[in-house]
């Protein structure tokens, strides 16, 4: 067994060192005795380099006859390291500095020093680095409360240090923690059935649901519904009418997987490409009572969506950025919840599909955006029912979510004009100046609001007699004189101490029962507007919308409005709770509170325990405002007989259904102007077209420069309104001097003449669920410059609206992506395409250009709609690089209800090529066109000179074409537009 050359060196070295060698045996790091060593260098030249490099172990001996490289037998071979792994096969678990034991040990590794050069002292036991859970994904444990170490473990989670912002140190086991399967997977005619049981003993805020269900519906081929429930137990659920499947989608974009090992993980892929579109391997699913969790790996970075919030950018940064939502009355701050709730993404992904993931829950919630990517969902209530739309592109996202929770409703024409509002005006001869300073730079306006102040202290259906006195008269006289409608704003509470039989609408309503009551059945007393003292109409009680429905019926009376403005719905209340505060429970302080604004849940609003005909106001809360508005649009339709118009402060999807939207309390800042075009693109994406800010801002002075930079941009809000705060100082369009006036004037004109776009652009909203307002991205998806931009956007596909966003600048540098774009003003073609483009654009100018392919329809402008619905209308034909162009028109009365589905509308394809422009009714159900005509037709890029058009057959003589422009224009072609038309030049 012993080789006597290795012996002989070791005897050599042996005497050469006795005296170092006589303590070596007990620092040998083993409990191998000496004479059960196996021999593992029999071979000579063996030193303790060579003997690891054997992977065993070395330690001398005084006993010559006792091998110094041994195999290593010891459950401890390396002294005191608690492992057989040989040094050189560590994994280094601790990379960064700092390395100490305890630092390691939090990290779940072990700690060992050894000589070996180059060896990990902190090393992953099991020889391989865990799949590493890249600190992107980590799902935070701590959600809420600052905790260390030993709280994270209490939690059964993860505790590991990082040196980047916002990664939460303690987090889930992303493979040890959650729920399994239990039996099979149930095939059912919708698609699956799983059934799940927890899988641990952790909890984090009590009221586990041990077992729950996911029902995975593949409702059709783009539509994925995955809900989550408790199958034991009812849970509140968004009372919304969502479409159901009789049968499994057969040939779905998706594919779905599961697993079940070590946990339920659940995976959806798009079929084509096999790209991950939501997978919830990360960990983290929690199904509390008042806690419910998932987090899910995302297959892109490009996310957009989530509200309702003010966001700087339209594309998310998604370095662990948590978004509230719980409707509140909420001036826009950064990433602060604000009045409506929308918690709904749409994610571009790699090669440029795009999907949009919809969590129909109404509690208040969070969610974080990872850089993983990924996204942890948190909500105190309801149930987690996702949504999923699978596009493919942007503009199919959106009309899959609106076909999921309601198309937009149609809006009347007088309602593209341009409006007017101010908070404060406090007397009418105020509104009747501003009106008429406005009327006199000839500003189209087709709206009046009246805010607060014409109410008799501010009380829902009463009107100042004395401030206000001549308001009814007034309404009617602007009507009728002026073609100008009457906004007026309600708010949805009832002052409730008015003597008894001199309030009707207080009377009636508490005879009906139709509050929101405390746990005792008593009704909740708050104050907001009015401030002495309110009730709270309780909106999902049927009974309580017939009520509604009433009292606007009979100040119809009163006043002659066209449409209602409901604002406060969050709902708000300037007391927390109540006037009785809240009791303390588990309601009104659930054990986590999400990343909003207020200590409690009913900061600024009710208590989460009141009741409510449909749940409790801790489900309800968000509501609040989609359930206005069915209620509020019936009563504007009952009381105007007409189509007429609801505007909403709090919204949630499907509230489109019913009202339009405006971006609330924003300030009169420069960059404010820019966030309102990130509000309209996202309100857009959530299904919400009918949407602006405040002109010019609500709070605080407006200046000059910026108000009249703002009438440029606001001339392309869909919702078009100059509306002030109370006291600060004038801002309508003809408070400031000439120039401004008249310079805001021409950009209406503008707005004015393509409204018949604007207009058939809310029809395919209406009917399709089309975006009105479209980022530049839905258009252009290959270009990635596109994905950001958010200081431009378009009307539908084919007009681009560059503003001027920054102080004292007078010119743009705008994007164009690649196609042919023609200034809109002049008709010249914009020599560059797929590039940057720094356009002048001096004090009184907003640049706008139309995309070569479209045909857009126009309209001379008046100073109201209602002028200008009768004047010969136009189209804009600009021409691709094959000369060819498309698009289309639809037209009505404009103020009917359901012209579309009662069949009284007109539409039209127009089409363009080779010198001929084709307009072919497509439905002829509206008599008005009997008498309108078209009068102009602009073509644009005719790039060779015309000497001969003709309409409807004969020559017609009115034209001019412009051989630096390229533009051709028709004039006074006076063609009916009851039959097709035909336009030709050569
Ligand atoms: O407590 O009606 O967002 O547009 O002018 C303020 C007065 C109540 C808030 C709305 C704002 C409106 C204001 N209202």
């Amino acid at each position: 067994m012993c080789n006597c050359t290795w012996f002989m060196v070791a005897l050599v070295l042996l005497q050469a060192v006795t005296t170092l060698l006589a303590v070596a045996p007990e620092e040998c790091p083993t409990n191998v005795p000496e004479n059960e060593r196996r021999d593992c260098h029999s071979d000579p030249g063996s030193t303790e380099e060579s003997c690891w490099e054997r992977d065993c172990t070395w330690c001398e001996s005084n006993d010559v006859n006792v091998p110094w490289c041994f195999y290593n037998t010891d459950p401890a071979p390396y002294g005191d390291c608690p492992t057989y792994q040989h040094p050189k096969d560590r994994v280094d678990c601790h990379p960064d500095s700092g390395s100490t034991q305890p630092s390691c040990e939090s990290r779940g590794c072990l700690w060992c020093e050894t000589a070996y050069e180059g060896a990990p002292w902190c090393f992953y036991s099991e020889g391989v680095a865990p799949e590493p859970i890249m600190e992107g994904y980590r799902v935070d444990c701590l959600m809420d409360q600052a905790g260390g170490e030993s709280l994270c473990r209490e939690r059964g989670c993860y505790y590991d240090s990082s040196n980047r912002d916002g990664v939460p140190w303690c987090y889930f086991p992303p493979d040890d923690r959650g729920y399994r399967i239990v039996g099979e997977v149930q095939d059912m005619y919708f698609g699956h059935r799983i059934d799940l049981r927890r899988d641990h003993d952790y909890t984090l805020f009590g009221g586990d649901v041990d077992e729950i269900r996911i029902d995975i519906e593949m409702q059709t081929d783009e539509r994925l519904h995955v809900k989550i429930y408790d199958p034991n137990n009812i849970r509140f659920e968004v009372p919304h009418q969502m479409p159901r499947n009789n049968n499994k989608a057969s040939n779905p974009l998706y594919q779905i997987q599961y697993s079940n090992d070590p946990i339920f993980t659940l995976n959806v892929t798009r079929t084509d490409n096999g790209r991950m579109i939501w997978d919830t391997s990360i960990g983290g699913l929690v199904y509390e009572d008042q806690y419910l969790q998932l987090a899910t790996k995302l297959g892109s970075e490009e996310i957009y969506g989530f509200g309702e919030h003010e966001h700087h950018s339209f594309r998310h940064d998604i370095g662990f950025r948590t978004h509230g939502m719980y409707s509140r009355d909420q001036p826009p701050v950064e990433n602060g919840n604000l009045y409506g709730v929308y918690p709904y993404y749409m994610s571009i992904e790699e090669d440029f599909n795009a999907h949009g993931v919809l969590l129909l829950n109404s509690n208040a919630q969070d969610v974080t955006l990872q850089p993983g990517p990924a996204i942890t969902y948190r909500t105190i209530g309801g149930v987690l029912d996702y949504w999923i739309f699978l596009g493919p592109t942007p503009e199919n996202v959106a009309e899959q979510l609106s076909e999921a929770v309601g198309r937009t409703f149609m809006p009347p024409y007088w309602s593209m004009g341009f409006q007017l509002s101010r908070y404060g005006y406090n007397h009418i001869d105020v509104v009747k100046e501003t009106v008429n300073r406005v009327l006199a730079y000839d500003i189209p306006l087709d709206v009046q609001f009246g805010d607060i102040d014409y109410m008799d202290r501010y009380m829902d259906f009463t009107y100042d007699k004395v401030n206000y006195a001549g308001l009814p008269e007034y309404v009617n006289e602007l009507k009728t004189e002026e073609g100008i409608h009457y906004i007026i704003i309600l708010d949805p509470c009832i002052a409730n101490s008015e003597p008894a039989g001199t309030y009707p609408p207080y009377d009636e309503g508490s005879r009906l029962g139709v509050w929101v009551n405390d746990t005792n059945g008593i009704p909740v007393v708050g104050k907001v507007w009015p401030p002495e003292g309110v009730v709270f109409p309780d909106y999902t009680n049927p009974t309580c919308n017939e009520w509604w429905v009433k009292q606007c019926l009979d100040f119809k009376e009163v006043i002659n409005y066209d449409g209602l403005w409901i604002d406060m719905n969050e709902p708000a209340s300037f007391v927390t709770g109540s006037l009785d505060g809240c009791d303390y429970n588990k309601w009104n302080n659930p054990p986590y509170h999400p990343n909003i604004f207020g200590n409690v849940l009913a900061d600024k609003t009710l208590c989460p325990d009141f009741v409510h005909f449909a749940g409790k106001h801790y489900d309800i809360h968000s509501l609040y405002g989609l359930s206005e508005g069915p209620p509020s649009l019936a009563a504007a339709r009952a009381a105007t007989g007409k189509r007429s118009i609801v505007i909403s402060r709090s919204t949630y999807p499907g509230s489109s259904q019913h009202v339009g939207h405006w971006l609330g309390d924003n300030y009169s800042q420069w960059n404010n102007m820019h966030f309102s075009i990130i509000g309209m693109l996202e309100m857009n994406l959530f299904g919400m077209p009918y949407v602006g800010a405040d002109i010019c801002g609500f709070i605080n002075d407006a200046q000059y420069e910026m108000c009249l930079r703002w009438h440029q941009l606001g001339a392309f809000y869909p919702f078009s309104r100059n509306h002030n705060g109370l006291g600060y100082r004038e801002q309508d369009p003809g408070a400031w001097d000439d120039s401004f006036g008249y310079n805001v004037r021409d950009i209406l004109y503008v707005r004015y003449t393509l409204i018949p776009y604007l207009y058939t652009l809310f029809h395919q909203s209406h009917t399709k669920g089309s975006t009105v307002v479209r980022p530049l991205m839905h258009e252009f998806i290959t270009d990635r410059e596109t994905h950001t931009t958010d200081r431009q956007f378009l009307w539908g596909a084919s007009l681009m609206i560059s503003p001027v966003l920054d102080q004292g600048a007078t010119s743009v540098r705008a994007y164009f992506p690649d196609d042919r774009w023609y200034d809109y003003y002049t008709g010249n073609e914009v020599s560059e395409r797929g590039s940057y483009v720094t356009l002048n654009a001096p004090s009184d100018y907003i640049p706008l250009h139309v995309r070569g392919g479209y045909i857009m329809p126009t309209q001379e402008p008046a100073r109201s709609t209602v002028y200008s619905r009768v004047l010969p209308l136009g189209v804009i034909v600009a021409l691709d690089d094959n000369d060819s162009a498309a698009g289309k028109i639809f037209w009505d009365d404009g103020d009917s209800i359901d012209t579309y589905e009662n069949g009284e509308f007109f539409t039209a394809d127009f089409s363009a090529s080779s010198g001929e422009l084709q307009g072919v009714i497509t439905h002829d159900g509206y008599r008005g066109v009997d008498s309108l005509v078209w009068g102009t037709v602009r073509v644009l890029g005719v790039a060779t000179s015309v000497t001969s058009v003709s309409v409807n057959g004969a020559a017609h003589y009115d034209y001019s074409y412009n051989e630096q422009t390229q533009e051709l224009v028709i004039n006074n072609m006076d063609a009916n537009m009851n039959v097709n038309l035909n336009v030709s030049w050569s």
